[in-house]
């Protein structure tokens, strides 16, 4: 009986680990050749960034968006780059998104000085 019982268990736990992959790219979250950036982790509250991937720098809006990004879908052939600021020149922090790369939780993007883009970014530049 007891051995069911932990078998059972262990199979739970199994179960989970694998229903919850770190990294599970959701492609339909984000349409083909655009940027998308959300509020919170795992693609989940508003919205704040839906942005053709067109080269150039992007502000994040200073109410609905600036400190709040906490995840991304780069479903493009570009490269994105999150400033610290509104200005990308007086950044003084960046992190760089390669292209069809997504972050569900940006506190596993750091800088090289390994301070995570979570709630920092101000300012976005698509680089193609
Ligand atoms: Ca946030
Ligand atoms: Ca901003």
């Amino acid at each position: 009986m007891s051995k069911t019982i932990h078998a059972l268990g262990l199979a739970s736990l199994l179960t989970l680990t694998w229903a919850a992959p770190a990294d599970a790219m959701p492609p339909s979250k984000c349409q083909e050749g655009h940027v998308c950036m959300w509020e919170d982790s795992l693609w989940e509250g508003t919205r704040y960034v839906f942005q053709k991937a067109v080269p150039g720098r992007y502000g994040i809006d200073d109410w609905d968006g600036d400190k709040e990004i906490s995840s991304v879908i780069n479903n493009s052939n570009c490269t994105i780059v999150l400033f610290s600021q509104d200005d990308p020149d007086t950044s003084y922090r960046w992190w760089q998104i390669a292209p069809m790369d997504f972050y569900s939780n940006l506190k596993n993007l750091k800088d090289g000085d390994g301070y995570d883009a979570n709630d920092r970014a101000q300012s976005f530049e698509i680089v193609c």
